[in-house]
């Protein structure tokens, strides 16, 4: 019956959060401990994919505007498999989703409505979990610098942005919890796990949409 339908759809967490936040660590990490499928955006291997890598490695240039609709057009692209790998049973573990897409263009200056609107009727997560990082921390880390987001004054107002976000998820009925991610990588995949835990026990998974 339905409810049993509903009850074997897969759970469809995101994690979000600034650049070398630890994001991919903890995605690859959670979907082995849920033996759920990872995937990521940008989804890079894709022809739209393609274009959104060169323009983050500066090697080509864009309108905001355009960027902001590729990026969502990326996710478009893939909800057909998202929502099969789902309907099948099982999870899926995101890394960066809409939320980014928003926060990153908001940071730039375009109006939020404007910015939300192409992704409305996505899958909405069972989950959203922000790996909360200051600016200075994550710019500390490895490799900060090569691609086109990674400066420091504009990842604090992308950190603000996603505040904002974070705010309309939660008053939407979205679940979205902010992780402290300054602590050790084991503890926050400690964390990362616990959240999963407490919040998954209680979902009813119906495939609700984005809006
Ligand atoms: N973007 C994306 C948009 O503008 N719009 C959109 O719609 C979308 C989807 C690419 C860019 O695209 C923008 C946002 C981005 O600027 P990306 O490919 O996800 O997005 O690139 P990054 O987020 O920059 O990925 P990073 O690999 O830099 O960061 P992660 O995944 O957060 O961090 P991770 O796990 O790779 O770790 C980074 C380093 O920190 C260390 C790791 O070992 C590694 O060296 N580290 C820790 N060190 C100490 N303590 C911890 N707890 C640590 N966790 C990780
Ligand atoms: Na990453």
């Amino acid at each position: 019956n339905g409810d049993t339908q509903r009850r074997k759809r897969g759970v469809f967490i995101v994690v979000e959060g600034l650049d070398r936040a630890g994001k991919s660590t903890q995605v690859e990490r959670l979907a082995e401990h849920l033996q759920a499928k990872s995937i990521k955006f940008p989804e890079r291997t894709t022809a739209i994919g393609q274009m959104i890598n060169s323009y983050l490695a500066q090697t080509s240039e864009l309108d905001d505007q355009a960027i902001h609709l590729l990026f969502s057009a990326n996710r478009w692209e893939c909800v057909a498999s998202i929502n099969r790998t789902l309907d099948a049973g099982e999870s899926i573990v995101c890394d960066r989703y809409a939320f980014s897409g928003i926060a990153y263009s908001v940071a730039k200056g375009l109006s939020y409505d404007w910015c939300r609107n192409p992704d409305v009727g996505l899958p909405l997560p069972d989950l959203t979990m922000f790996l909360d990082l200051d600016a200075q921390t994550a710019a500390a880390r490895g490799g900060y610098g090569e691609e086109r987001y990674e400066k420091l004054e504009f990842q604090a107002k992308v950190r603000e942005a996603f505040s904002r976000v974070s705010q309309d998820v939660k008053s939407h009925g979205g679940r979205w919890v902010t992780i402290d991610a300054s602590k050790t990588l084991d503890e926050v995949t400690d964390d990362v796990q616990k959240a999963v835990q407490r919040v998954t026990s209680s979902i009813d998974r119906v495939g609700v949409k984005l809006g």
